[in-house]
């Protein structure tokens, strides 16, 4: 199978990139005051830029990982919404969406697994905004709650690479005014 052999190449490479780093790290074994003073103090700079760029890794982190789809799928709906079940199935390539026409201010709760390997299922509004997401897994049903505001044709696409035709797995979503 073509994911064997993908798998093959990418464990050589891998392999060969170890290798290089081990060989470079072995061969580093020199003491900073051994360049002089000015790579030294190169060195030094290129130590606190290093912890500098860490830190506005984990304050980017902090600032934005609070704004993706994940949380808006984890809000309950209130009582007093009715949910309808969908099932979600994924193949490769293509998506199974039973039913997949709503109405504007409907709640639906996706059920989402898949037949094959590992997908992801991503829910995109009319403007092509991401606003739900969760992966479709073999032996898995991922629950995804969702409340259809705005009508428009949502979209549904694989965020996870899953072979030659990811590209193609596609589905829509009518959702009618009231
Ligand atoms: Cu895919």
């Amino acid at each position: 199978m073509i994911q064997e052999v993908v798998w093959g190449v990418s464990i050589v490479l891998m392999g060969a990139l170890a290798a290089v780093f081990a060989w470079v790290a072995i061969g580093a074994n020199v003491a900073l005051a051994d360049y002089g003073p000015v790579i030294a103090s190169a060195y030094r700079l290129r130590t606190w830029l290093f912890g500098f760029a860490v830190i506005v890794l984990i304050g980017a982190n902090y600032d934005t990982l609070g704004k993706l789809p994940y949380v808006s799928s984890l809000s309950a709906p209130s009582s007093a919404t009715a949910t309808r079940p969908v099932e979600a199935v994924a193949e490769q390539w293509s998506w199974s969406i039973k039913p997949d026409a709503f109405r504007a201010g409907e709640t639906v709760e996706f059920h989402v697994t898949s037949n094959d390997v590992n997908h992801g299922f991503a829910l995109y509004d009319p403007d092509m905004r991401i606003v739900a997401q969760t992966q479709a897994m073999p032996g898995y049903i991922n629950v995804l709650r969702y409340t259809f505001n705005e009508p428009g044709v949502y979209r549904v696409l694989c965020l996870e690479y899953c072979g030659v035709a990811h590209h193609e797995m596609t589905a829509e979503i009518k959702v009618a005014a009231h």
